[in-house]
């Protein structure tokens, strides 16, 4: 047989464990970005996985006719359309739980730069201000006395409020269910834990049902003193409705790891002193993106070793058809 490895097909960035760990049991064809056009008929005949980071446009999907499995590094995998794979058979698989503590670090740093402007102390420091001007000024805002709700209260939102529990802040949360195994006050609607918090984290997946959902009406909802911090996917929340909330003093701050348009973010938001930004590094360690890559590696090997994935997406509960 020319080919008795598995093809499997790389479009555009990967992480560079996954990279490496591919030649040693599959055919790893690399793609320098996710056109179909740049998709040789030989390729496209032999391709029987994908591994993706970020977005896998539909008709890449299709070039394959003989795909199996995607495997997307990354929790989120608002980048594939699932739906689509299932209608096909194709298996989606993402990489659950090794990223939790890392995002859960970064989110309650990102809260506390965002509460207590720290990056902007570090230039205040760095640009030679304390010697000339003195003291940084007091912040405004403080973690102290803070409700906080989590909007998502899932594998990594349950890691944030374990860290928040240490800090002494009253901890509630919404999502579609309540959860029996926690004792965190359960809000059935985002409105109505926006009303009751001063401080929201985002943390629910990209998805149709979540799309633009802490919108102005949210934000008002959460109030002057109110603070916003996103660590789950920008398109949760309407970006021109928390500008003007932020300029407006709807509400008090915001920190965000994610964007709407990545990696653009509007100037407007640039121009803003209320805010916190990062670079999308919420699960961004060497450690933590080596072990998501290699969990991307070892679904795709325990497909084609023992028919079954891993960690496959809800959407997509296959088991191989070896016959
Ligand atoms: O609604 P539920 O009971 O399925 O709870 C999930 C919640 N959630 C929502 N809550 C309210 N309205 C919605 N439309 C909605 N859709 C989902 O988000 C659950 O509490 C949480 C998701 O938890 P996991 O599936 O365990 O996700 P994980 O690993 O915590 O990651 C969350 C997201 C990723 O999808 C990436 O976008 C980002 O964090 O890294």
């Amino acid at each position: 047989m020319a080919h008795p490895r598995p093809t499997v097909i790389v479009p555009g960035k990967m992480s560079q464990r996954v990279l490496d760990r591919l030649p040693e049991s599959f055919e790893l064809v690399w793609l320098a970005s996710s056109d179909p056009a740049l998709v040789t008929q030989d390729v496209a005949e032999r391709v029987s996985a994908i591994a993706v980071q970020g977005a896998l446009p539909t008709e890449l999907m299709d070039a394959f006719p003989k795909l199996e499995i995607i495997a997307n590094f990354g929790v989120g995998y608002d980048g594939v359309d699932a739906g689509h794979a299932a209608s096909r058979g194709i298996v989606v698989t993402n990489t659950p739980d090794v990223l939790n503590d890392e995002v859960a670090d970064t989110a309650v740093g990102l809260l506390l730069n965002t509460l207590r402007r720290l990056p902007v102390a570090e230039q205040y420091l760095r640009q030679g201000r304390w010697v000339k001007d003195g003291a940084f000024p007091l912040s405004p805002l403080t973690l102290r006395g803070r409700s906080v709700g989590l909007y998502g209260l899932g594998r990594i939102g349950l890691a944030i409020a374990r860290r928040l529990e240490a800090f002494g802040v009253s901890i509630a949360y919404h999502s579609r269910s309540r959860r029996d195994d926690v004792e965190y006050i359960h809000y059935p609607t985002l409105k109505a834990l926006a009303e009751a918090v001063d401080t929201l984290v985002v943390i629910v997946p990209g998805t149709e049902s979540t799309r633009a959902t802490v919108n102005g009406e949210v934000l008002s909802a959460l109030g002057k003193n109110g603070v916003l911090i996103n660590v789950g996917r920008g398109s949760t929340v309407d970006e021109n409705d928390l500008i003007a909330a932020l300029q407006n003093g709807v509400i008090a701050a915001a920190g965000l790891d994610v964007f709407e348009n990545e990696p653009h973010v509007p100037e407007a938001l640039m121009a803003l002193e209320n805010v916190s930004l990062l670079p999308h590094v919420a699960s961004a360690s060497e450690a933590t993106r080596n072990a998501m890559g290699n969990l991307v590696v070892d679904n795709l090997i325990a497909w084609f070793s023992k028919g079954e994935a891993l960690t496959p997406v809800p959407e997509t509960p296959f088991e191989r058809n070896k016959g």
